[in-house]
Order: structure tokens, then C-alpha cells, then sequence
């Protein structure tokens, strides 16, 4: 791990998660992030970066939570969109939830926010590690670990009510005793101070939990977001004990710098090339973001590329050829018969599609074929 490198801002800590509990969910629907964070850390910042959005930061945030679209940033569609000058480009996007900060001393309780998320397919938690005048001084590890007991401490409550809800009714069947024992096993992970993600369960019982939206068995990226100065104030064991925290409990870390991101993304392309090759990185605090969200939920795109249009798609890693085709349309995947195929890291170095075929680098793939990453598809169909 190279830690002494960590306040470049071009860094991402990348540690692995664990996948499995989200594979089997249906994306027909889109995948919706939820930004939480304790008051004050930036969330609205960073929302507003998402999804271009112009929400006020100025005063204290709203006490309600709002959504809006966020386009994945993609720049295999700016190439595609030259070589096939299409009517219509269409990226991936996900939908943010920005909800307001949690406050301990808040009258309902902190849990109020929380349940406006119960829903979402994965949370951000945006940590402040910049300094503010109205604030007191970050201490990033501690919204960590407040945050972290705070998520625990909903999903123990969850796991209480069902467990009381069980033992109260008039008899308990077979199936009823099984979720008792399993709920058993989440109640001591949680006071132990475990995520239910990091607990090794079945397929079966995954499936069992999965109603229940418990918020530490969805996946959790952390974004720390800083300013130069803040970052360089943080003390070398803060830091290494928040990475080695992130690394225990499998969250990749990605760190940000939330207003001079806003400031990049308002330039011109060129001033923007300019600007990030000075700083020394190479992407955009929300590339890094997206691509951190799609790891950790399992996420890939395949593109799709004509006069019309020319768009990306977002499936499951696994998904094979035919599956993908009833993303587009479920005609195409009842009236699948082959899928023509080239990597578009292929297609981009022969120049143009008839090159790639030239060359023999468009495949024709069968049903079960298994989609990658960035592969430009057409599919043959018949209905
Ligand atoms: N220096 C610095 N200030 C920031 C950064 N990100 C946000 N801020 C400032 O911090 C304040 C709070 O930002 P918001 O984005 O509204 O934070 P929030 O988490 O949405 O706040 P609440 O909704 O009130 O909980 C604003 O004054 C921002 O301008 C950053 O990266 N660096
Ligand atoms: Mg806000």
C-alpha cells in the first residue's frame, strides 16, 4: 500500500471488496447511490458535481433529501461519437440521493436521513477532511467510526424488531426457526462491530436478507473529500488508521477534492487538460467515483454504436450476450442469433469498424457468450 503518496489527489485507494451480495439483483430499474455524511462534509458539493446540478452550499443544507441523474463519465463514447457523428449520445448514469447531514443532537434522532436510503444499491459516505470556519476542526477517522456505529446500531434495531416480531407470533414454523438463528448470527456480528457484509453467508439466507435493506450489507464506498491545505494537516496516524480501517472492512477509499473538482469541471476541455496536467492527475475526482462505484457493485458497460445513436449500457459483471440483448430491448433477446463483437480498445486502434472487420477482429458470439467490459456490440436478431 503506498500510503506516502496518499495526498495526491490523483490517488485512489483501491481495496478489493467483496462481491456477491448484490449479483443477483435485477438492473432493468438503474442503480441508485445514496450521499450521506455527518453535516457540513460536502455532500451536497459532491452531489452537485455528480449530476451538474447548482444546489445552494452556501447556507445550511435543506432538511429534505433530493435526487437527480448523474451521467458515467465514459470518454470511449467522445471517440465514438467522432468516428460515427451520431444524433444522439447516450451515456450510463445513476441516480444520487443527497441527503441531509446527520446530526446527533437532531430531535428525531439521526435515523430519520438514514431511511431515506434504504432503498439506494450503494452509499457513499462523503467525510469532511477539509476545514472550514463553520465547522470545527476535521477529524475524518472519527466520522468514520461515528458513522459506521451509527449504520450498526439501524440495522441492530431492524434485527430486533423482526427477531421480537417472530418470537411474539402464535407458533413458529420450520422456516421462521432458520431466520431466528440467522438473525441470531447478524445480532452478534453487529455488536461486535462487524458490517453484515463482511459475513460469510449462503446464497439461500443472502436471499432471505435481501427485503430487509439492511444499510451495512450495501455496498459502501468512502470519499474523503479534502482540500490540499486540510490534507496535508491530517497527522500520519489518522491516516493510516483510516486506510487500514478501509482495508478491514473491505470499503475502497477515494479521495476528493470536492470544490476544486467543481472548478475543473467548469473549464473549457483544453483549460481542463491544462489544469489537471499541472496538478498531476490523469482523471476527474468523479471518474474515479464512478469507476469505484461500478467495481463495487459488480458493474460493467458494453457500447452500442450507429448513425443514431451511439450509447452505453450498464449490466452485471457475468451477463452473458443474449441477457444483454433484453437490455436493449426484450424482442432482441427472444429473437437473439449471434452477437457481432469487438473490444473497443480493438476497434480504436483499427480506426473505424470496417478496419476492425478487415482485420478479423469483429467476432461473431453465440447466446451464452459472456459480455466485457467495453465491448461495442451489435446484435443479430430475428422476431
Ligand atoms: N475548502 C473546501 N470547502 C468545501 C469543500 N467541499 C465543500 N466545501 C464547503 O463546505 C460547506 C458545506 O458544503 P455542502 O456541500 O453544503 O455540505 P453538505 O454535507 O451538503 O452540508 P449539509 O447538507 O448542511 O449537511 C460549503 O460552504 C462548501 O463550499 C472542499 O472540498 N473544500
Ligand atoms: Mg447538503
Amino acid at each position: 500500500m503506498r500510503v506516502g503518496r496518499w495526498h495526491e489527489f490523483g490517488e485512489t485507494l483501491w481495496l478489493k471488496p467483496p462481491f456477491g451480495y448484490n449479483r443477483e439483483r435485477k438492473w432493468g430499474t438503474g442503480v441508485d447511490i445514496g450521499l450521506i455524511g455527518l453535516a457540513r462534509s460536502g455532500k451536497t458539493t459532491i452531489f452537485n458535481l455528480l449530476t451538474n446540478s447548482r444546489v445552494d452550499t452556501a447556507g445550511f443544507g435543506k432538511v429534505e433529501s433530493r435526487r437527480a441523474l448523474a451521467t458515467v463519465p465514459d470518454e470511449r463514447l467522445d471517440w465514438l461519437k467522432e468516428v460515427y457523428r451520431p444524433k444522439k449520445v447516450t451515456p450510463a448514469v445513476l441516480q444520487v440521493v443527497d441527503v441531509p447531514g446527520l446530526v446527533h443532537t437532531e430531535a428525531q434522532g439521526p435515523n430519520r436521513f438514514l431511511n431515506d436510503v434504504r432503498l439506494v444499491d450503494a452509499l457513499i459516505h462523503v467525510v469532511r477532511g477539509f476545514e472550514s470556519d463553520l465547522a470545527e476542526p476535521a477529524t475524518p477517522l472519527q466520522e468514520l467510526e461515528d458513522m459506521e456505529l451509527e449504520l450498526g446500531l439501524s440495522d441492530l434495531d431492524l434485527v430486533e424488531k423482526r427477531r421480537e416480531r417472530i418470537r411474539t407470533g402464535k407458533r413458529i414454523s420450520k422456516e421462521q426457526q432458520h431466520e431466528l438463528e440467522l438473525l441470531d448470527q447478524l445480532y452478534d456480528a453487529l455488536e461486535s462491530g462487524k458490517r453484515l457484509d463482511q459475513l460469510d453467508l449462503g446464497d439461500e439466507d443472502k436471499r432471505l436478507l435481501s427485503g430487509y435493506q439492511f444499510l451495512t450489507l450495501k455496498p459502501m464506498i468512502w470519499l474523503l473529500n479534502l482540500n490540499d491545505e486540510a490534507f496535508r494537516n491530517l497527522d500520519d496516524r489518522g491516516r493510516e488508521a483510516i486506510i487500514k480501517m478501509a482495508r478491514d472492512k473491505h470499503i475502497p477509499l477515494v479521495l476528493m477534492a470536492g470544490a476544486m473538482e467543481q472548478e475543473i469541471q467548469e473549464l473549457s476541455d483544453s483549460d481542463r487538460e491544462e489544469f489537471m496536467r499541472d496538478l498531476g492527475i490523469r482523471q476527474t475526482g468523479t471518474e474515479r467515483l464512478a469507476k469505484a462505484a461500478y467495481e463495487h457493485l459488480g458493474l460493467t458497460s458494453f457500447l452500442t454504436a450507429g448513425e443514431d445513436e451511439v450509447r452505453a449500457w450498464t449490466i452485471p459483471q457475468g451477463t452473458s450476450a443474449r441477457q444483454a440483448a433484453g437490455k436493449i430491448h426484450s424482442d432482441i433477446e427472444r429473437g437473439f442469433i449471434r452477437a457481432e463483437v469487438v473490444a473497443f480498445s480493438a476497434l480504436k486502434d483499427a480506426g473505424s469498424l470496417a478496419k476492425a472487420r478487415d482485420q478479423g477482429l469483429v467476432r461473431l458470439e453465440g447466446k451464452d457468450y459472456i459480455m466485457h467490459d467495453g465491448d461495442v456490440v451489435n446484435f443479430r436478431f430475428n422476431v
